[in-house]
């Protein structure tokens, strides 16, 4: 277990007195910087909050509705993109979602919790909450991540219910596709995608999930960044937690969330974090930045947060201080 010393100065908030007794038992061998966070939350004005990938009001209402009622941060943000998912409207997640080149669709999906914990499962088919298996694998199994079939099988073992994802809206999206069989990333699919929650309790404990259909028209059996933790989500309670979206092959090649903590654990803002973590993308010898889109919300233990992004139109859905709003993210690649 890493340990962290406890800060002496602290004028401590009740979040902060929540998580005292495990930093008190682990005092040594401790960098300063890591445990800043921890003495300055501040509960009166940045925590609780809930923030999430793209314009998700009523994803995050939901999620803020848990908080509010006592809930945790693990609890929100599952029942926060179980919204998005039963929304048969979106086209990038859970039901009604756009299928792969053969017409299936294949879901994606990991949650992560304050101690470390992780679920996930990927190219799941017929089950709309992919979210809520991710959980289930992270409580109810010694593993972290199930795949296709067997994470179907284990889903109705678990009493989810099979079901046909495939809208007509989206098998008329696909026939139309077929007509040309062009196979590229869609920057800012109608403006509303891949949704990655954030929240922080009132414990201000943290905890994130992600969920989606992947890349539209994707080859059988792509799995993208959304349920690899580090890449699509990463959480740490000590420090904060982030979550992506976009071309996924492009996060997991610089294991993006893990990256925005780590740099957050070095002492950047979020916001600073995201950046540097989008330049590391664009940056890269030969990199097709301008071809695709990647895209960061991240929150720090403080509750403050940052958004970034290659292309103009990403932005991140912020619930706090009873204040529920959709917010323009700052991008790389202007004029
Ligand atoms: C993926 N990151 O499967 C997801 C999809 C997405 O904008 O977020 N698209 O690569």
């Amino acid at each position: 277990m890493k340990r962290r010393k406890f800060l002496k100065n602290a004028s401590l908030s009740t979040a902060a007195i929540a998580i005292a007794p495990t930093i008190l038992s682990c005092k040594d061998n401790v960098k300063e910087s890591d445990t800043q966070a921890i003495a300055t939350i501040d509960t009166a004005n940045n925590i609780p909050l809930v923030i999430a990938t793209w314009d998700v009001k009523e994803a995050t209402a939901k999620a803020w509705e848990v908080i509010n009622n006592g809930g945790n941060a693990l609890d929100a943000v599952e029942q926060g993109c179980m919204v998005e998912e039963a929304n048969d409207k979106g086209q990038s997640v859970g039901k009604g979602g756009l299928p792969d080149r053969d017409g299936n669709v294949t879901l994606d999906a990991c949650i992560m919790d304050k101690n470390g914990n992780c679920g996930a499962v990927v190219y799941l088919q017929n089950i709309t909450h992919a979210v809520s298996v991710a959980r289930k694998v992270m409580e109810e199994t010694p593993h972290v991540m199930l795949a296709g079939d067997g994470a179907r099988q284990f889903a109705i073992s678990q009493g989810f219910q099979p079901e046909d994802l495939l809208t007509d809206a989206s098998k008329k999206a696909w026939e139309n596709w077929k007509l040309t069989s062009e196979y590229k990333p869609i920057i800012n699919i109608e403006n509303h995608d891949t949704i990655g929650m954030l929240a922080i309790d009132k414990n201000g404990d943290i905890s994130g999930a992600c969920t989606t259909s992947g890349l539209a028209y994707k080859m059988a059996g792509r799995v993208g960044d959304s349920p690899i933790i580090g890449s699509g989500l990463f959480i740490d309670n000590e420090i904060g937690g982030c979550v992506a979206t976009g071309l996924g092959e492009e996060v997991v090649k610089t294991v993006g969330s893990f990256l925005v903590v780590e740099l957050m654990r070095q002492g950047k803002s979020p916001q600073e974090a995201c950046e540097e973590a989008i330049s590391r993308i664009v940056n890269k010898p030969n990199s097709d930045y301008k071809n695709f889109q990647v895209g960061y919300i991240a929150v720090n233990k403080k509750g403050e947060t940052g958004s970034y992004a290659i292309h103009e139109y990403f932005s991140m859905t912020k619930y706090q201080n009873e204040v529920n709003e959709n917010i323009q993210a700052d991008f790389i690649i202007k004029g």
